[in-house]
């Protein structure tokens, strides 16, 4: 079986190459891009990622969500399949790395073994997973959630986008509304290569992440009622504004991280006002509120806290304020042996390593749920991410790369007997 002597290595200016085409799919014009998910710029992704795997002879299915599963088969296809993967979505300023490295890595991993004619015992699938960023459906890592049985199949498609469009069309005009069922088949174990999307590894100087687990998320879209009105004649006093409030709970979630302090992070990154004219009092604005915590109770605690100040402003300022969750994952912690595993297979290829947590979600932690998971990381440029300045070095992606080749060799026993 092969090992981190004896594993082929990926060939990193193919991989780098593929990573530049795919970035220019959606491309921004200044080094990033923009697929949302679903739209025509992720069908044209979607397009090209599928004619690589095809052209790598792999089996290509789509899942009733749109999840794009290409399979190497194994010596014994029979037996549960390795899995690796990410996804190819990205936010409206997105970089070229953020999701697209660990699907394109999975590929580069079995061009590496066809080349020199191996074959694992255990199929290897890689996934690509519909809308992980949740920026247009809600909530993040849709398609991995769906994938492991998370979120029943009817409830995924009924999703709507800000604008109401529903999920289950938009896989229809794109032309990934696949037939394969979902829950999918559940893997052997699944690893999954990202950027770090933050500032830990490069500011330690370390090439490699050994992820520990992934932080909770709690997700919500406020809707605050208030009552529109002339922006000259009515009197401060007898004003119920929607704006107030936004500005008020933006500073909230800003102390609240400060006050509970840890892992603890907030964002405000939607905001919208009607009729946002420069003369009208707001009826209505529609925000969003991002937490996150390491700490399950901590989070909760910030959860709780941000509704006893909602319900405080309803009464100051004369509003309503209506509260939907998007999405509330609790903290994942990744299984032991495979964290083990990381660590050691960067130790083996001389690659200094640390363990971490990942600030970010992640597919791997909806893998989780049914098999063992693990995630590896490199370095990010600068702690910058979901920006188009998103950068990670090129003999970090490549040794990345080949961390998950040898992990994924080990999983899946390549050049075993068959
Ligand atoms: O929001 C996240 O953490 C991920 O990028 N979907
Ligand atoms: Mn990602
Ligand atoms: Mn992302």
């Amino acid at each position: 079986m092969a090992t981190a002597t004896t594993s082929p290595r990926i060939d990193g200016g193919r991989l780098l190459e593929r990573l530049a085409t795919l970035g220019e799919v959606g491309s921004t014009g200044d080094g990033g891009c923009a697929r949302l998910a679903l739209t025509d710029d992720d069908r044209a992704g979607r397009d090209l990622v599928v004619t690589w795997m095809r052209d790598l002879g792999l089996d290509v299915r789509i899942d009733q969500v749109g999840n794009i599963i290409a399979t190497f088969a194994g010596t014994e296809p029979e037996l549960a399949p390795v899995m690796c993967g990410s996804h190819i979505d990205t936010v409206r300023t997105g970089g070229r790395y953020d999701g697209n490295y660990g699907v394109l890595a999975g590929l580069e991993v079995i061009e590496s073994w066809l080349a020199v004619g191996l074959r694992p015992r255990r199929s290897l699938a890689v996934g690509v997973f519909t809308g992980e960023e949740g920026a247009r459906f809600a909530p993040d890592m849709l398609g991995s959630l769906v994938y492991v049985g998370g979120l029943g199949i009817d409830e995924a498609h009924d999703a709507l986008d800000a604008a109401g469009v529903r999920l289950a069309d938009e896989l229809d005009s794109i032309g990934y509304h696949g037939d394969t069922p979902c829950p999918g088949p559940t893997p052997h174990a699944f690893v999954e290569l990202h950027i770090e999307q933050g500032p830990v590894l490069e500011a330690d100087g370390v090439t490699i992440g050994a992820v520990t687990g992934v932080q909770g998320i709690s997700w919500q879209e406020l809707t605050i009622t208030g009552q529109s009105n002339h922006a000259g004649t009515t009197p401060m006093a007898l004003r119920h504004d929607p704006s107030v409030v936004v500005a008020e709970l933006t500073m909230f979630v800003r102390r609240l991280t400060q006050q509970l302090g840890g892992h603890q992070v907030g964002t405000v990154g939607r905001v919208e006002l009607f009729p946002n004219l420069i003369n009208v009092i707001p009826a209505r604005a529609v925000m969003t509120v991002d937490l996150r915590n390491t700490d399950p109770d901590r989070l909760r605690v910030a959860e709780s806290a941000f509704a006893d100040e909602c319900r405080m402003l309803e009464q100051s300022e004369g509003v309503t304020i209506e509260r939907r969750s998007l999405a509330r994952f609790d903290p994942v912690e990744f299984d032991a042996t495979m964290v083990d595993a990381v660590e050691r297979v960067a130790g083996d290829l001389d690659l200094s390593v640390e363990r971490l947590p990942s600030g970010a979600g992640h597919d791997a932690q909806m893998l989780a749920r049914v098999c063992p998971a693990g995630m590896i990381f490199v370095p990010s440029v600068g702690e910058i991410s979901h920006n188009p300045a998103e950068h990670t070095s090129p003999a970090d992606l490549e040794a990345g790369a080949n961390v998950l080749a040898v992990l994924l060799a080990e999983l899946a026993e390549l050049g075993a007997a068959g």
